[in-house]
């Protein structure tokens, strides 16, 4: 039966892990969502987990791995914690130290979290004070279980004796058992001993297990009340005030014909709920636009700093640029098109007059994220904006609401960052931005690709004319030509759609007349440099994946 003992202990470990984390909630509520330490330890693990790991995150839960990364951390968290109930059943210290080791996680992980500050230590320290206070109670206090290992092994007792008559100190207990007292440890391994069945003290079972049911409750209502109250502190009352100026300079229209309107087709416009998102922020920045603010600085000589309101009230562009993440695989889907209202970049470096030398423009998230973009990719006349308008509404907060930089020609993680607060001037040769030190190349400009996205690899074909169709993209320097290959035929010339300008992507078609059998479509994309998209196999890491996609069907 020692089993039994060792569960409530266990049982008691993960009870204070609950009542730690639940309390912090509420905490976390006065001092931000990111100081609540699943949140800040999952931060952590996110900022310092090699990136290899991180990769096969990415690829194995896919959308989901920050969902994972906070199960696997509750998970690592709630193991730890029952084993903090074994280790403090038998010496309560050994317990309340592993707490403080916890709390030690939880504070260094917020305090370490961009722009922390002393408070942000709060939750992670009352939820560890109540933890230890929830293991003390249930070890040595009010609702105490029996200690484990009993020894010496205590005779059978009767039904009076074995209750809790005596003003609520359970019968049997040996205090010194639970002290570090050698002879407690030189009992260890008596599972084979005579135990006394924890059945014989039901009371004393029965108060410990309304103990955890009534202190998981309440620490489950603290938490997600907390949690409740956190996301109504959101901007999504903010954001829907926002009223976005008219342009100076509108988008051009989108010719007829650049949507070929194919059911399985990417279309040309990404409609925004289901436009990609890459970030490495586990709880969405909620920057409130009254009191977001621009400095735009560094090695420049005339420092500015910018309040929304002066932002708005400068000239707008509206154009549409195709963003395109560097961990798109070849064939992937982290890449969309969409209409972006913002003020040119290339007017606010003009005004603070960079110094000879600062080639690198440091954005920086109001989390501490940071990409580095060519000085000069920002001043040669292309349309970097600071974003205000994502299709005609204000920024989605998981966009970047309020602000956020947007380069045609670069992949995001060098030039695209949401939430920016800092537009900081440099070089590359004093500082690495975010991705750069975790083995991401410092220059990412977007490779020229391609990808079929009708016919799919599990389409019934029937044989005679297929209407195959794709998307192809070579930002900021346009795609002259997309060719298509079946099997080892000779590449195909496809037929390219209109497009706004060389700053999206474009669709394109080609007529298959399919014979029956098992065919392999392959498709590759020219730039108007006249360079020809590789077809050598490329990983994503450090720059971009190459390659050609492939699609293999079957046709009856
Ligand atoms: N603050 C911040 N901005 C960021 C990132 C980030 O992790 N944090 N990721 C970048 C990357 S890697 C990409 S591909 C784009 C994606 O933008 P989206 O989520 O709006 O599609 O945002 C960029 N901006
Ligand atoms: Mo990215």
């Amino acid at each position: 039966m020692s089993s039994t003992p060792r569960g409530l202990a266990a049982l008691a470990g993960i009870t204070a892990a609950v009542v730690a984390i639940g309390v912090a909630e509420p905490v976390a509520v006065l001092t931000g969502p990111r100081s609540a330490p699943l949140v800040a330890v999952g931060g952590l693990v996110v900022d310092v987990v090699p990136e290899p790991l991180k990769q096969f995150a990415i690829a194995v839960f896919g959308r989901y791995d920050k969902i994972a990364l906070l199960v696997g951390t509750a998970l690592l968290l709630a193991a730890g914690a029952a084993l903090l109930g074994l280790a403090a059943v038998r010496r309560l210290w050994l317990g309340l130290a592993g707490v403080a080791a916890f709390v030690a996680l939880g504070v260094a992980a917020a305090l370490t979290r961009a722009g922390a500050d002393a408070a942000d230590a709060l939750p992670a320290l009352t939820g560890g004070g109540l933890g230890a206070v929830t293991l003390w109670a249930f070890l040595a206090g009010p609702l105490e279980i029996e200690p484990w290992p009993w020894t010496p092994p205590t005779p059978p007792q009767t039904p009076s004796a074995g209750g809790q008559a005596a003003g609520g100190v359970p019968a049997g207990t040996q205090p010194g058992a639970r002290g570090p007292v050698p002879g407690a440890e030189a009992a260890g391994g008596t599972s084979g001993g005579p135990d006394r069945p924890a059945s014989a003290d039901p009371e004393a079972r029965r108060r410990f297990l309304r103990g955890v049911g009534v202190l998981a409750g309440a620490a489950a209502v603290t938490g997600l009340g907390g949690h409740w109250l956190a996301g109504r502190q959101g901007v999504s009352a903010a954001r829907q005030a926002v009223r976005l100026p008219a342009p100076v300079s509108s988008a051009p229209a989108v010719p007829a014909g650049a949507d070929l309107s194919l059911a399985q087709l990417a279309p040309y416009v990404t409609p925004t709920s289901g436009f990609y998102r890459i970030d490495t922020a586990l709880v969405v920045p909620q920057v409130d636009p009254e009191t977001w603010r621009l400095r735009v600085h560094g090695r420049v000589r005339h420092p500015v700093e910018l309040s929304f309101a002066d932002l708005l009230a400068r000239p707008m562009v509206e154009r549409y640029v195709t963003l395109a993440c560097v961990s798109n695989e070849v064939g992937g889907d982290l890449i969309g098109n969409a209409r972006w209202l913002g003020v040119p970049i290339r007017d606010l470096l003009d005004e603070v007059e960079p110094e000879e030398g600062a080639d690198q423009v440091v954005g920086r998230s109001v989390d501490g994220w940071t990409c580095g973009t060519p000085t000069s990719v920002l001043r040669d006349g292309r349309d970097a904006l600071l974003a205000v308008g994502m299709n005609g509404e204000p920024l989605p907060v998981a966009h970047g609401f309020p602000v956020r930089m947007v380069v045609p020609g670069l992949y995001g993680y060098v030039s695209a960052c949401k939430w920016v607060t800092e537009l900081e001037l440099s070089s590359f040769a004093d500082f690495d931005a975010y991705w750069v030190p975790r083995g991401w190349s410092a220059q990412g400009p977007v490779k020229t690709q391609s990808r079929i996205d009708t016919p799919r690899p599990r389409n019934r074909l029937a044989a005679g004319p297929v209407m195959v169709a794709g998307v192809a993209w070579a930002q900021h320097r346009g795609i002259s030509r997309v060719e298509v290959r079946v099997d080892d035929e000779p590449w195909r010339e496809a037929t390219l759609a209109p497009t706004v300008s060389v700053d999206t992507w474009v669709q394109w078609s080609w007529r298959w007349e399919a014979s029956p059998g098992q065919h392999t479509l392959q498709v590759r994309a020219t730039d108007t440099t006249g360079a020809t998209q590789t077809g050598r196999e490329q990983p994503v890491a450090p720059d971009g994946a190459t390659g050609w996609h492939a699609v293999t069907v079957t046709v009856r």
